[in-house]
């Protein structure tokens, strides 16, 4: 946390007085921002009232919470800092979910918030609440601005730190003085370069570790989006032939159909990447930090392979799993220099292993020819994913859905796969479809969502319809909440306890009523022709599928277990 004095920053040239939140208004478009989604307030009016002629697009949610996501996955899609604001009290503490999975997920975010006057700071007032307190666990940096003067330096500082080195949300909170004092004074950013730089010997060791493995695996995070360093991985892969496995939050960084791609792994993971890890001799981790969600049981994870770890983040180094070699410093930077060295040296002799991953995942591929009539989730997915082809952009929800996705959409490119990876939230789909939508009006955007997870932020369809935003939505609806009902079915005797959703609303007609276009899929044979209905959609468009509410999500690693031990559906 800091708290902005204007002491600590160089002067501007005088300028004729503005407010704080002109300043606020005309520094962000300074920055290049574009979008900024949010929602006013008591607090925060000054900053609505400075809106007004600016180049920024306001997006008015119905739902702070939709701001942070929206504000997010515009963030992931664009490449951009995502901006979102609201204010003080309950406007701010809506963020809170936003904020903590921008966090997670490590996403450059910067939160404006309103708060009371300075005066009444402390005082219990009226939608008074520390917002810097409660969020101070889960914000990669926060900011209180105490003057006028000082708003263009807090946020640009902002920017600096939520965009830099590991990416993450900041908060930046403006007292209602601070937005209404004038002020002739400008102090601006002096902008640090604090990236620290690859180590060359470690990229030496990292090749030596290379050459001397029998079985190596390149293990994928989301750090090789965020870091920009896509193309340098796909690179390298290419250049060395090693097979790879990717977590939930770097699906698509090498496309999922590419042959030596063994798909994601972990608990949702596919057989043939599971058993890679497990078999390998050497993990090359890149941009991941060793979730739980990936590693299953830690203790038994990849039990034969030393790691070699490439991060920006030297606290990820050594947290979970210790690394023989780390390379600390810009994924791209680090990346290319491997890949020169490898490409300077011999062949890697790796083709039996190699061949090995690839006929293992030919051999354990999903077969998509389910029994029955009714629709089979995975093979809707996957469909869609294909039809929409290279521009196809999912943005999911969480829960038995998130997972088919996962596992059988088809992923081009690096962003083409949103979703709430680390933090898990609910509700996240609909928000960052429009987030996604609007960051890249030509991608084919799809938002994945189950009916739970689209009932926690279902008020966002008003926001669809308000800007004509052209969202496709597949809401997959087994009106029940699945995951937790498998697990339940699975690990609790099948008790079910508080999962069943039989008396949702008609969403054809919720969605209806919000002006948005609906129909619905109840039975496999009408699965194309609504693919094609959805696509073509002109505005935004919901597919309401009906689903058997036991269809469960298979392979699945049990808790506590190691990823070998995977269970398989009847
Ligand atoms: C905000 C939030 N609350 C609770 C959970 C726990 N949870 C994870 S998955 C899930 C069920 C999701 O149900 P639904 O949205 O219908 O999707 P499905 O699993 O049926 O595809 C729940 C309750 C969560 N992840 N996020």
């Amino acid at each position: 946390m800091t708290v902005m004095t204007a002491a600590a920053f160089k002067p501007q040239a005088e300028a004729a007085p503005r407010s704080g939140a002109r300043l606020l208004v005309s520094t962000l478009e300074r920055l290049g921002v574009e979008v900024v989604f949010g929602y006013p307030g008591g607090a925060i009016m000054p900053v609505y009232d400075a809106l007004a002629g600016s180049t920024l697009k306001h997006i008015l949610v119905r739902h702070e919470q939709g701001a942070a996501f929206s504000a997010d996955a515009y963030a992931r899609k664009s490449g951009k800092v995502g901006v979102c604001m609201a204010t003080s009290g309950p406007g701010a503490t809506n963020l809170v979910t936003g904020i903590a999975n921008a966090m997670m997920d490590s996403v450059p975010i910067v939160c404006i918030t309103g708060n009371v006057a300075q005066g009444l700071m402390g005082t219990d007032a009226f939608q008074e609440i520390d917002i810097l307190g409660v969020t101070l666990p889960i914000v990669k940096h926060s900011i209180l601005v105490r003057s006028a003067a000082d708003v263009p330096a807090a946020i640009e500082e902002a920017f600096h730190i939520a965009r830099s080195g590991r990416p993450g949300p900041v908060l930046v909170d403006l007292p209602k003085d601070v937005q209404f004092e004038t002020t002739g004074e400008d102090y601006g950013f002096h902008i640090p370069n604090d990236t620290p730089r690859v180590d060359h010997d470690a990229v030496a060791a990292a090749e030596a570790a290379i050459r001397a493995a029998k079985k190596p695996l390149v293990y994928i995070g989301g750090g090789v989006k965020i870091g920009g360093a896509t193309e340098a991985l796909r690179a390298f892969v290419d250049a060395t032939g090693i097979p790879q496995v990717s977590t939930l939050n770097a699906l698509g960084t090498i496309p999922t159909d590419a042959p030596g791609m063994l798909g994601m792994l972990g608990m949702h993971g596919t057989r043939a990447a599971n058993h890679a890890v497990q078999d390998s001799d050497l993990l090359i981790v890149v941009g991941a930090r060793f979730d739980d969600r990936a590693t299953g049981k830690l203790a038994e994870f990849a039990p034969n392979a030393g790691i070699v770890h490439f991060d920006i983040d030297a606290s990820e180094i050594g947290k979970l799993r210790s690394a023989s070699v780390a390379v600390v410093g810009e994924l791209r930077e680090g990346i290319e220099a491997l890949t020169q060295r490898m490409r300077a040296g011999a062949a890697l002799d790796i083709q039996d292993w190699a061949g090995d991953c690839v006929r293992s995942a030919e051999v354990g591929a999903h077969r998509y020819d389910a029994p029955g009539e009714g629709v089979y989730a995975p093979a809707l997915l996957k469909e869609i994913s294909e039809a929409a082809g290279d521009d196809f952009v999912a943005a999911c929800d969480v829960g038995q859905h998130q997972m088919w996705a996962a596992m059988h959409c088809r992923f081009a490119k690096p962003e083409a796969h949103i979703t709430s990876g680390g933090l898990g939230a609910m509700g996240f789909g609909l928000p960052a479809g429009i987030g996604a939508k609007l960051a890249d009006p030509s991608a084919t955007v799809v938002t994945i969502a189950g009916d739970g997870g689209f009932m926690m932020n279902i008020q966002e369809l008003a926001t669809l319809k308000r800007y004509g935003i052209p969202l496709k939505i597949v809401l997959i609806d087994n009106s029940s909440l699945g995951l937790v009902r498998q697990w339940q079915e699975l690990f609790f005797a099948e008790n079910y306890s508080e999962i069943d959703l039989s008396d949702n609303p008609d969403f054809v007609k919720v969605a209806e009523a919000f002006g948005v276009e609906a129909f619905r899929i109840d039975r496999r044979d009408q699965v194309s022709d609504g693919i094609q209905r959805l696509l073509a959609a002109d505005g935004p468009c919901l597919a309401h599928v009906v689903i058997d509410p036991r269809d469960n999500v298979w392979p699945l690693v049990p808790p506590g277990k190691n990823n070998a031990e995977m269970m398989e559906g009847s």
